[in-house]
């Protein structure tokens, strides 16, 4: 049989869309876009709520499938149904990163992470650490097709350990 040959596409164009809610989200979801700048990883970010503006939800959906994104980020804060609906919407792989919220971001990853089966959301840490690991997740997706992307995400790991100090004084 003819082996087929798997089309890698050239990452000169964004391959990961990120959403947050609202802007008062983007001090912590900066963190993630961040991630993204160190990789070299073009990143398209939007404020978009799921029901604040869920026809602006829609239309980025249909946009993302059309330029072929490889993960979405949703981040949410409160009844946050964000990374829900878009997983819902959408067979590209959804990451959902909890916001702070009045009840310190609780509400924020039970609603994000109970996801019922069959439409599935990969939950991150609340705040700051998941919007971190919410990029470093993608990365390690992407990796997986794009060698240049794998190399890079080995350096950061190795210069991550040796960033740990040995002794805690
Ligand atoms: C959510 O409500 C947003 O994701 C945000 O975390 C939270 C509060 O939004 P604002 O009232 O600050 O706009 O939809």
């Amino acid at each position: 049989m003819k082996q087929q040959r798997m089309k890698v596409k050239s990452i000169k164009e964004p391959i990961v869309g990120i959403i947050m809610g609202s802007k008062s989200d983007w001090e912590v979801m900066k963190n993630t876009c961040d991630i993204f700048k160190l990789f070299k990883i073009k990143f398209d970010v939007r404020v978009i709520s799921a029901h604040r503006t869920p026809k602006r939800l829609e239309k980025f959906i249909s946009e993302a499938e059309k330029k072929d994104y490889e993960v979405i980020i949703a981040a949410a804060g409160g009844a946050a149904h964000l990374a829900g609906v878009t997983a819902a919407l959408t067979t590209i792989p959804v990451l959902g990163v909890p916001m702070p919220s009045v009840t310190d971001g609780i509400d924020s990853l039970l609603s994000t992470v109970q996801m019922p089966a069959g439409v599935p959301v990969a939950t991150l840490a609340i705040g700051k650490a998941g919007a971190k690991n919410s990029a470093l997740f993608a990365v390690a997706i992407l990796s997986r097709k794009y060698p240049k992307i794998r190399q890079k995400l080995k350096k950061y790991r190795s210069e991550f350990e040796s960033k740990i100090p040995i002794r805690p004084y």
